[in-house]
């Protein structure tokens, strides 16, 4: 391996406003045009977007500038994937068609130079929440995407954005740390573990930089999110770092 992997996720653009979101994009290219040098591929892990609905001939407006980022990068060779979130798991062929990201719906498990990774967005995972647990089904079901779909753009996106409107990004409200032993996502990782082993789980979803070690060989990285951390995973074929972008270094 000659080059880093990098792992973001929950840069959650278009929350709370415009404006906000045009700053956020613009710190996330600035950071991609820090990373591309060192970088093989790169994983985005969810909620990249507030809400993204792909209809047949038409997609969301905005986001143009991390789109023509993307799509450099991929045509200079890094392998991109775009990992389901809560907040945009109705992405459909237009990123793979148009840029040749791979799309991952659930978990994803990699073996990089020995090191065996978990990856998921983090959503629906480890014991609790079964409002959303019940949710997601309904979400990912194909029958209520296409009835979503045969609303015009106007009426959809006047839901999504009420609904997008009561998330943790619109009140922007502090995740605390819950302790090792409550973290729902620790539980599902060290539940994966009597089965199988795994060098490193990645999530997202949790808005909140964790590093947790699970036993003497594994950990639970949790890579944060865009809105107070911009904290990232990178792998150097050594080791798993959870770092922080700072736009002015
Ligand atoms: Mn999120």
């Amino acid at each position: 391996m000659d080059k880093n992997i990098y792992f973001a996720s929950d840069f959650h653009l278009g929350a709370p406003n415009y404006k906000e979101s045009r700053k956020r994009e613009e710190r996330i290219v600035s950071w991609l045009n820090f990373i591309e040098p060192t970088c093989g591929e790169l994983f985005l892990m969810g909620d990249v977007f507030d809400f993204w609905f792909e209809y047949g001939t038409v997609i969301p407006k905005g986001f143009i500038r991390l789109q023509g980022k993307l799509a450099q990068m991929a045509d200079a060779g890094i392998k991109i994937y775009f990992f389901k979130g809560n907040h945009d798991m109705w992405v459909n062929d237009y990123f793979t068609k148009e840029i040749g990201i791979e799309i991952i719906s659930d978990e994803l498990s990699i073996e990089r130079s020995g090191k065996k990774f978990y990856l998921h967005h983090g959503d629906g995972l480890g014991p609790g929440d079964a409002k959303y647990k019940f949710l997601r089904k309904v979400f990912r079901n194909r029958f209520c995407q296409w009835l979503f779909s045969v609303l015009p753009p106007r009426i959809g996106l006047f839901i999504a954005n009420g609904w997008s409107g009561n998330s943790r990004v619109a009140s922007n409200k502090k995740e605390v740390f819950l302790g090792d032993e409550n973290e729902w996502l620790a539980i599902f990782a060290k539940e994966q573990l009597e089965k199988e082993h795994f060098d490193y789980f990645i999530f997202g979803h949790r808005h909140l930089p964790l590093d947790i070690q699970l036993n003497a060989n594994s950990r639970y990285v949790n890579i944060g999110e865009w809105i107070n951390y911009n904290s990232y995973g990178i792998f150097d074929g050594e080791d798993l770092k959870l770092e922080y972008y700072n736009s002015v270094q």
